[in-house]
Parts: C-alpha cells; sequence; structure tokens
C-alpha cells in the first residue's frame, strides 16, 4: 500500500481516545505511513522510536484578557501549519470536541492556499453521549461531524447514538476499538501476586480515569459484597475526581486493608497479567477499551450492559453484563466466575474474545477507509 501522510491530533492526556489515537499512529508508522501527532503535550504511550513518526506540539499563548486561552485556534493553525509543511494526506481527528470544528477550520484555511486536505473525525463516546449533548456545544458538534470527509464511531451502539441525537446527514462507519496482543499479554508476574495475595486471594482490578460515569462507588460495593464470601484484594488504577470519595467508602466499609490505589500507572497489563476479575460498571460506555485491555491478559468481565460493551463483552462467555447500578446482580456473577470450577474457562474465552479485536485485524479497516476518503475528496476536488 502507498505510504499516507496523516495528522492525528488527540487528548494526550490519559483516556481511551488519546490511547486509541496513540497506538492507532504507531502502528500505521510500523505499516511505513508517515504519522505527525499534533496535541499540547506528547502523549503518554508515545513511548517508542520509529523513523515515521513525528510530533507537533500546539502551543498557546496565554494573556490577561483571555480566561480562557483559545485553544482551539492555536490547533487550528497548528494543523494549518503542520499540513502545509508537511504535505499532509489527511487529518484524523479523535474526540470531536473541539477537534472536529478545528479541523474544519483549518481545511477552511487550507482552501484559500489551494491545499485541499480531508479530514476524517473518529467519535469515541463522551464527545457524543455526555458533553456533545449537551446545548452548549450540540450545533458545533452537529455541524463539524457533517462537514467531516469521513466518521468512525468506535462501536454500533455510538453510532446509532449519534444518529439519534444529532441531525447526521454523513455517513458513519463503525471501526471498534482495537488491542496490541503483543503487548497486552498475559506476563509471568508471580512474584507481584504473591506479594498482593499472600493467602491466595482473588485479585479483582479496576482501571478508569475516576470520573462520574465509571461508577467508582458501585465497584467498591460490588469488591465489599465479593469480600464478604470469599479472600479477595481490590486493586484501582487510575485517577480522577471520584477518588476522594471511593477512598473515603473504603474507610466507611472498613475494607482498606484489602484495597489498594495505585494512582495512574503506565504497565497496566503487569498489573491486569495478575489479576483474575475486572469490574466495569460504567453508567455510559461507548466500547470499554479498558475491559478488552483486561481481557488480552486473560481476565473475565463483569459489566453493566451499557453503550457499547455488549459488543465487547460476551454474557455467560467472557463474563457477565448487569443493568447499570445492579450491584447485587454483578456480586452475583462475580462469585460465579471466581469459582474455581468456572474461571479457567472464562479465562480462556475472555483471550479468545480479544483476538477479535487484534490491531493486525482492525488496522487495514483504518488503512482502507482513509484511501477511500482519499479518493473521495480528490475526484470531489475535481469537480
Ligand atoms: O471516559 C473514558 O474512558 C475516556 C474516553 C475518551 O474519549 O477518552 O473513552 C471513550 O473512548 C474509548 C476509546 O474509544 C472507549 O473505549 C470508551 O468506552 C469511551 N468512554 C466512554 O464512553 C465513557
Amino acid at each position: 500500500m502507498e505510504q499516507i501522510k496523516i495528522g492525528i491530533v488527540c487528548y494526550p492526556t490519559f483516556g481511551g481516545s488519546g490511547v486509541v489515537a496513540t497506538e492507532l499512529g504507531k502502528a500505521l508508522a510500523q505499516e511505513g505511513h508517515q504519522v505527525h501527532f499534533i496535541t499540547y503535550s506528547q502523549p503518554s504511550r508515545l513511548d517508542f522510536l520509529n523513523e515515521n513518526i513525528f510530533y507537533h506540539e500546539v502551543e498557546f499563548r496565554s494573556y490577561p484578557l483571555f480566561e480562557y486561552p483559545p485553544y482551539e485556534l492555536a490547533l487550528a493553525s497548528k494543523m494549518v501549519s503542520v499540513a502545509m509543511n508537511e504535505r499532509l494526506d489527511l487529518l484524523h481527528v479523535h474526540y470531536a470536541i473541539p477537534h472536529a470544528s478545528a479541523a474544519y477550520m483549518a481545511k477552511q484555511i487550507l482552501k484559500t492556499q489551494g491545499i485541499t486536505i480531508p479530514v476524517v473525525t473518529t467519535l469515541h463516546g463522551t464527545d457524543i453521549t455526555l458533553v456533545g449533548k449537551d446545548a452548549s456545544y450540540e450545533p458545533v458538534v452537529t455541524f463539524s461531524i457533517n462537514q467531516s470527509d469521513g466518521v468512525t464511531a468506535v462501536s454500533e451502539d455510538l453510532k446509532r447514538e449519534t444518529l439519534e441525537y444529532f441531525k447526521i446527514t454523513n455517513e458513519i462507519e463503525v471501526i471498534p476499538n482495537f488491542i496490541d496482543l503483543e503487548k497486552f499479554k498475559k506476563q509471568k508476574k508471580d512474584h507481584f501476586k504473591k506479594a498482593i495475595c499472600p493467602e491466595g486471594e482473588m485479585l479483582i482490578v479496576h482501571t478508569s480515569n475516576f470520573r462520574k460515569v465509571k461508577r467508582i462507588g458501585d465497584v467498591i460495593q460490588i469488591f465489599y459484597n465479593i469480600q464478604k464470601e470469599i479472600p479477595a484484594k481490590l486493586l484501582l488504577i487510575g485517577d480522577g475526581p471520584e477518588r476522594v470519595h471511593a477512598e473515603q467508602q473504603c474507610r466507611d466499609l472498613n475494607i482498606c486493608h484489602n484495597t489498594r490505589f495505585l494512582g495512574k500507572l503506565e504497565a497496566v497489563e503487569e498489573v491486569l497479567s495478575v489479576a483474575d476479575l475486572f469490574l466495569m460498571p460504567s453508567e455510559k460506555e461507548s466500547f470499554g477499551l479498558a475491559a478488552l485491555e483486561a481481557m488480552a491478559c486473560e481476565v473475565p468481565v463483569i459489566s453493566s450492559n451499557t453503550g457499547g460493551i455488549p459488543e465487547l463483552n460476551v454474557q455467560g462467555v467472557t463474563g457477565f453484563m448487569s443493568n447499570v447500578g445492579d450491584v447485587e446482580d454483578m456480586t452475583r456473577n462475580a462469585l460465579f466466575v471466581l469459582d474455581k470450577k468456572n474461571l479457567p474457562k472464562f479465562k480462556a474465552n475472555a483471550l479468545n474474545r480479544a483476538k477479535e479485536f487484534d490491531i493486525s485485524r482492525i488496522l487495514p479497516q483504518y488503512e482502507s477507509y482513509y484511501t477511500k476518503v482519499i479518493e473521495k475528496t480528490r475526484v470531489k476536488a475535481l469537480g
């Protein structure tokens, strides 16, 4: 396949959309494409050297007049300069707000210079389900999705929700989240397991950015119920606004000795390698990348049945799903999965399911989508 020069715009911080964008960029570079990341700081998973990867930092100046520095303008300006100087073939923006509207502005500026550049927008979740729907953003989100030359969503459910809540005139292609099974695989970490679970306790893990939508309170409550029945430990990875409440809940339930908050960890796969169960009781979840990472490390998932999770977690096979907030059902299911007779089968099933989302299967979908969008834009420009 011919080399494509792609500008990738994303949030560089911890969070699913940034992880997907960074891993996609890395994989595209390995395939020989040229990838230019455009963000306000180095993406946290951009941890490897490749001659095809470039990083362009968006600098935005403050000024006493600006209570809120206009990041979107600085981003659009940076997209213009990178597209012109690096002769990009395509801009791929992850998370609609404000990346899709900044890309639209960049596209219009480039047009005045005689440059036509297609924009692909990937919808990740809260840019549609929470923030995007809000009246303060909705008109801009609708407009910029409709003005994109290509739009992808990470699950069928997110596509459905986008079409339900916004007046979309564009086609939406579903390209699911993916996983690099070379990186996310069960590693031998017996010493670590022994240190955390010295009495052979079951190890339960949760990873998130600790926002309300993740229902950390349910994670703690489910764990509390589990450890009343069987010896178990809970590890929580990540950080965010709900952490203080979660810590208080652990103190109130007197389970601090069995619970550890690990904060923002880079090597999540090392912890997942020794986990027995992953909890994801989210209020909303467009796909559930964190659950896929767990499954790749042979960890079954107890989750809610919201959003795109049913497109990943297979009921009674890779774990179980319950209605949002039904912690009693989640507890019953967790105890069933953790039963020593059942656990090995669930672990094997989790890995098998994860294999269906291996990057080697999903990357070609992005490549052919890029080619289609570039060609469509070229034909359109020719009039
Ligand atoms: O809330 C998060 O988990 C972060 C958020 C993001 O956009 O950074 O994640 C969303 O995108 C991920 C990657 O596509 C999906 O796997 C997550 O399900 C989705 N989160 C939500 O919908 C809440």
